[in-house]
C-alpha cells in the first residue's frame, strides 16, 4: 500500500499499457489501436482552506540549559535513621598493670610416676656418672701429690686406700683418721686378700696395717680397739716381738702378717666405711 501511495503515477501508466497489449476488444480498431500520448491536464483552481490539522508530534529534546541561580536554603529535615555500624577501630595502647590477685586454689595431686620425668632424671644421672668417672680417673691416676694415691680398692661396704707416704705407725694411723678412715683392719680372708693384691700390684713388699699390741704385750687389737678374733695371717714364727720392741704390724706382699717396731716408717693402707664417705 505504501508503494502505491508513493508512486501513483507509475501504477496508472502500467494500467494503460496493459489495455493496449490486450488488443482493445471492446473498442474500434481506429480508436483503440491509435497511438495515444498522455499529458497532464491544467492545474485546477485552489481548493478551499482545509480544517486545522491534528497537533504535530513532540519535537526533539532540546540541549541542556545553563545552571540556574541557587535557590533559597530549604528547611532542616527530620533526624535520619541510625547509620550502619562502622569498622573496628585500631588497637589501643597497653594499660597499666593491675594489682596482684589472690592465690589460686591448690592443684590436683601429681601423678606418682611420670616416665618422661624418670627418663630425664636417668639421662641427667648418666651424664653425672660419666663426668664423675672422668674426674675420679683423673684423681686416681694423675695426682701424684699431696694424696700420693695409687688408686683405691673396694668391697661391698669398704674402700681401701694405699697411701704412698712413709710414716711410722702412729702417724700413719693419724693420716688415715684425718681422711675419715682407719689403718686397714683385715678381719677376714676376703679383705686380707684384697689388701695383699693391692700391695703386690703397687710393686711394694710391705705396708702398715691397723693391728698392734701397744697397750698390752701379746694382746693384739685392731686399730678400732676391737680384739683379734680367730682369723689371723701371722707368718710362721710371728709375732715374735723381736728385740722386745715389736708392737705394730705389717702385711707383706703374700698377705702374711709380721709384728715390727712401731717407730719404723713405711707406706700404709687406710680403710673407709662406705656409709661414712
Ligand atoms: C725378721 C724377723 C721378724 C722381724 C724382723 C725385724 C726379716 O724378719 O725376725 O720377726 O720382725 O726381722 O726386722
Ligand atoms: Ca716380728
Amino acid at each position: 500500500m505504501k508503494r502505491h501511495l508513493a508512486f501513483p503515477g507509475t501504477l496508472i501508466s502500467l494500467a494503460f499499457l496493459s489495455l493496449l497489449r490486450s488488443g482493445c476488444p471492446q473498442q474500434t480498431a481506429e480508436e483503440a489501436c491509435s497511438v495515444q500520448i498522455l499529458v497532464p491536464g491544467l492545474k485546477g483552481d485552489a481548493g478551499e482552506k482545509g480544517e486545522k490539522g491534528a497537533p504535530g508530534r513532540p519535537g526533539r529534546v532540546g540541549p541542556t540549559g545553563e545552571k540556574g541561580d541557587m535557590g533559597d536554603k530549604g528547611q532542616k529535615g527530620s533526624v535520619g535513621r541510625h547509620g550502619k555500624i562502622g569498622p573496628i577501630g585500631s588497637k589501643g595502647e597497653k594499660g597499666d598493670s593491675g594489682d596482684i590477685g589472690p592465690p589460686g586454689p591448690n592443684g590436683e595431686p601429681g601423678i606418682p610416676c611420670e616416665c618422661s620425668q624418670l627418663r630425664k632424671a636417668i639421662g641427667e644421672m648418666d651424664n653425672q656418672v660419666t663426668q664423675l668417672t672422668t674426674e675420679l680417673k683423673f684423681i686416681k691416676n694423675a695426682l701424684p701429690s699431696p694424696a700420693a694415691v695409687a688408686g683405691v680398692r673396694e668391697t661391698d661396704n669398704k674402700i681401701y686406700l694405699l697411701v704412698k707416704e712413709e710414716k711410722k705407725y702412729v702417724d700413719a694411723q693419724l693420716a688415715c683418721h684425718r681422711r675419715g678412715g682407719m689403718l686397714s683392719m683385715p678381719k677376714d680372708e676376703t679383705s686380707n686378700s684384697l689388701i695383699a693384691s693391692y700391695i703386690t700390684q703397687a710393686g711394694l713388699t710391705r705396708v702398715f696395717i691397723g693391728i698392734n699390741d701397744l697397750e698390752k704385750e701379746g694382746s693384739f687389737v685392731y686399730s678400732d680397739r676391737s680384739p683379734m678374733q680367730t682369723f689371723n695371717k701371722w707368718r710362721n714364727g710371728e709375732p715374735n716381738d723381736a728385740y722386745d720392741e715389736e708392737d705394730c704390724v705389717e702385711m707383706v706382699a703374700s698377705g702374711g702378717w709380721n709384728d715390727v717396731a712401731c717407730h719404723i716408717t713405711m707406706y700404709f693402707i687406710c680403710e673407709f666405711d662406705k656409709e661414712n664417705v
